[in-house]
């Protein structure tokens, strides 16, 4: 059967980062049933027979309007689909879909009908407001990481950059690798236009944000990236919960030894 990665190495490459990292969310206990959603904007690798290519679904509605999205390309999880499935067969567990000249709806184009993610109206508005500040983030990333959203459960870390400081402290890689922190979003309902609209919101000042009692949603340049930054924070949230099982309440890193590191990488305050 034909698919729309014949001959497109680029293409290829970039869809199979979000199997592999779909495998790791897998692995990780991140992505249980259908958790979690991946969406990349491949439009830099679109050509012009991919231009042409028709519609394989009826038009859909996005549910808001994305101004800079028009005539964008993005790959995306399908709703409903697992993690550990679209490891191994991603074209199956998610398509390519062509944002119309409306901005608010789109079709699918490839390889199979597989409706998009529930939550594609917040991951596109992530995406329309990146372009609309030069960003270079093609990538978005939800998933469930078991200790992350274990320590939302606590109102202490629920305050601003509570749980950033607390994780920044555990070991210094995580500064270094995730160097603007986790930003704070109060519990939304899954998929609604509040949770949209406060991520793309908190964004501003983060590349990760925690849904509380929900999960992250992280950006970067590409998908193994923006999973390196949850990974990195998720290994913070493990040393911190070990010491605490061991009975002790983690000293974590001192003010001092942040700021040495922090001039030493040349990192953000
Ligand atoms: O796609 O994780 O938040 C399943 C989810 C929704
Ligand atoms: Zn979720």
């Amino acid at each position: 059967m034909k698919s729309i990665l014949d001959n497109r190495p680029a293409l290829t490459k970039e869809v199979n980062k979000v199997a592999e990292v779909a495998g790791y969310l897998w692995q990780k206990g991140w992505a249980e049933r259908n958790g979690g959603n991946i969406t990349i904007n491949i439009t830099e690798f679109v050509d012009d027979e991919i231009r042409q290519m028709k519609p394989i679904s009826e038009v859909r509605t996005i549910g808001a309007l994305m101004p800079n999205l028009k005539g964008c390309y993005f790959y995306c999880k399908g709703t409903n689909k697992r993690m550990r499935d679209l490891a191994r067969w991603p074209m199956e567990n998610g398509s390519v879909i062509r944002i119309l000249d409306d901005c608010a709806s789109y079709v699918i184009i490839a390889d199979h009908p597989v409706v998009p993610t529930s939550e594609l109206p917040s991951h596109l508005g992530v995406h329309n407001d990146m372009i609309s500040k030069g960003s270079p983030n093609k990538a978005s990333v939800h998933t469930h990481p078991i200790e992350l959203i274990a320590i939302t459960h606590s109102p202490k870390f629920m305050k601003k950059d509570v749980a950033t400081r607390m994780l920044w402290s555990m070991i210094p890689e995580t500064k270094a690798f995730c160097p603007r922190g986790l930003g704070i979003i109060p519990y939304e309902l899954p998929s609604s236009l509040e949770l949209g609209e406060a991520t793309i919101k908190v964004l501003e000042d983060y590349d990760v944000v925690m849904w509380e009692k929900h999960g992250v949603f992280a950006v970067d340049c590409d998908v193994m990236q923006a999973f390196d930054q949850i990974d990195v924070l998720n290994k913070s949230a493990l040393i911190y919960i070990a010491a605490k099982s061991m009975g002790f309440e983690p000293d974590g890193m001192s003010d001092a030894q942040m700021q040495e590191m922090t001039i030493a990488f040349n990192l953000p305050k």
